[in-house]
């Protein structure tokens, strides 16, 4: 991509609206726009940092075993009041009547949905457990909408569902879920931590939110130094193998949010207590027959009796991710992307854009980038160089390759990693070498 081009309205001014620094480097780096209080479209950059993540969360699920499929976001009111939740749910819920006075809301989440989807095909017990999961819109009218994507009041929601026919089962999928999302936050460049939480208008009794550390976060945390420091399993999970003792490793040690708080179990862990602020960006729950029982979702077992579905639900909050890593993941100077998230993996700065020969070199890396898969952004504005390396660090693309007239004379280019600032002058040759011989996870030229 060229910038001359792109669609990428960079700001210098620290925008008044933004109070932490993710909120505000999204809007300078023009990756978000404001629409309405809590509602943003996402501008080119932002997206492709958005659909990034929806790949990963994507392929953790699909590894797993969850299968996706996309539900409305406009769901009928009717559901709702089967399953007791439309009049609870209060002012959160944005409640829409159509043009013949039925009344609809924008869904804030798809227990009820999937589960009508369910009992209409699923009869039985034959055909669990089942496991599904969508990426979809939602929006829950928040009393205080604020830190950009963070608290949004319309954001992007990775959502799944299990069905089973006991608890046995059911704990098997919740586990599942568990160690997707271990390894869905690690290769998103993230430390999220479980911690038991509260289950909220979800409802249930077992549940876990996933807590990155960071000081702007909404929630006080507590936890076991060990969870911060322990890994996370590799890339050959078996998921049908026995997860409870990968899910002992995270729950055995002491974990919660401010709402779970335990005086007496922080204080045993002495100087093992870690005491910070988090950002939730996974919540899981498990709970029973609390919507199959409402809803009359149930199969026939063995011997022809009815089982209520055994159910839980695992969401993911896909748009706030972008601003957690960015929140985890900058300097002062502007957001350093890890890799496996970054809308393009290489800024190729042309110092002198209309010089022949650096136009020349400009041209043959991007060629040669582009073709090895690795997502390059050319800055070929006809700019002073100060203003491309401002906006080249703003956006905070993992790599620079800058070309200037005497560097090229000498057939070289310099090559800098955002994280860090280590810089290395280097053959136009070598430079290339590096640059394809690990094209990262993400920013493919293709995507
Ligand atoms: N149905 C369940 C799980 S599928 C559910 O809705 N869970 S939730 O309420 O905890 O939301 C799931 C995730 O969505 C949260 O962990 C959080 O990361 C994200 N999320 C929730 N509210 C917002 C919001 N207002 N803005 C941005 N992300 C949000």
């Amino acid at each position: 991509m060229r910038l001359s081009s792109f669609f990428l309205p960079t700001s210098r001014d620290d925008p008044a609206e933004a109070q932490i620094v993710s909120h505000r480097l999204m809007l300078r780096a023009g990756m978000i726009r404001q629409a309405s209080a809590g509602i943003y479209s996402w501008l080119p950059l932002g997206f492709r940092a958005l659909r990034n993540v929806e790949r990963i969360v994507r392929e953790e699920q699909d590894r797993a075993g969850c299968q996706e499929m996309l539900m409305p976001t406009i769901q009928s009111a009717d559901l709702w009041r089967e399953s007791g939740r439309y009049e609870g749910y209060g002012k959160e819920m944005l409640r829409i009547e159509d043009r013949h006075g039925r009344d609809m809301l924008y869904g804030p989440t798809n227990e009820e949905q999937i589960t009508e989807i369910f009992r209409h095909y699923i009869k039985s017990y034959r055909e669990l457990p089942k496991l599904l999961y969508h990426i979809q819109w939602k929006f829950r009218d928040e009393v205080r909408p604020r830190f950009g994507v963070m608290r949004g009041r319309e954001f992007l929601m990775k959502d799944s569902y299990s069905f089973d026919l006991d608890y046995e089962g059911a704990r098997r999928s919740y586990n599942k879920m568990f160690v997707a999302y271990l390894r869905t936050f690690a290769r998103l460049g993230l430390r999220a931590i479980p911690m038991q939480a509260d289950t909220g208008p979800i409802g249930g009794d077992l549940s876990h939110e996933f807590i990155i550390l960071a000081g702007t976060g909404e929630s006080e945390v507590f936890c076991h130094r060990a969870l911060v420091e322990q890994d996370v399993l590799g890339d050959d999970v078996d998921y049908e193998a026995d997860l409870a003792p990968e899910v002992a490793r995270w729950t055995g040690h002491y974990a919660a949010t401010d709402e779970k708080f335990d005086e007496a179990e922080a204080a045993a862990l002495g100087d093992d207590l870690v005491r910070a602020r988090g950002i939730e960006v996974g919540h899981i729950f498990y709970f029973g027959t609390k919507y199959s029982k409402a809803m009359n979702a149930a199969v026939r077992g063995p011997n022809d009796e009815e089982i209520f579905l055994e159910m839980g639900s695992y969401g993911i909050g896909v748009s706030r991710l972008v601003g957690a890593i960015v929140e985890a993941s900058h300097d002062a100077d502007g957001i350093v992307w890890p890799e496996a998230v970054a809308p393009f993996r290489v800024g190729l700065i042309n110092l002198k854009a209309g010089d022949g020969d650096c136009d020349n070199a400009c041209e043959e890396i991007y060629r040669t980038l582009e073709r090895a898969g690795c997502a390059t952004l050319v800055d070929d504005r006809a700019l002073r160089a100060g203003a491309k390396f401002a906006d080249m660090d703003l956006i905070g693309l993992p790599w620079q390759v800058i070309v200037g007239p005497r560097g090229i004379a000498g057939g070289s280019v310099e090559l800098k990693r955002r994280d860090g600032g280590a810089r290395e002058e280097l053959s136009l040759e070598s430079a290339l070498a590096r640059l394809t011989a690990s094209p990262g996870a993400g920013g493919s030229a293709t995507s």
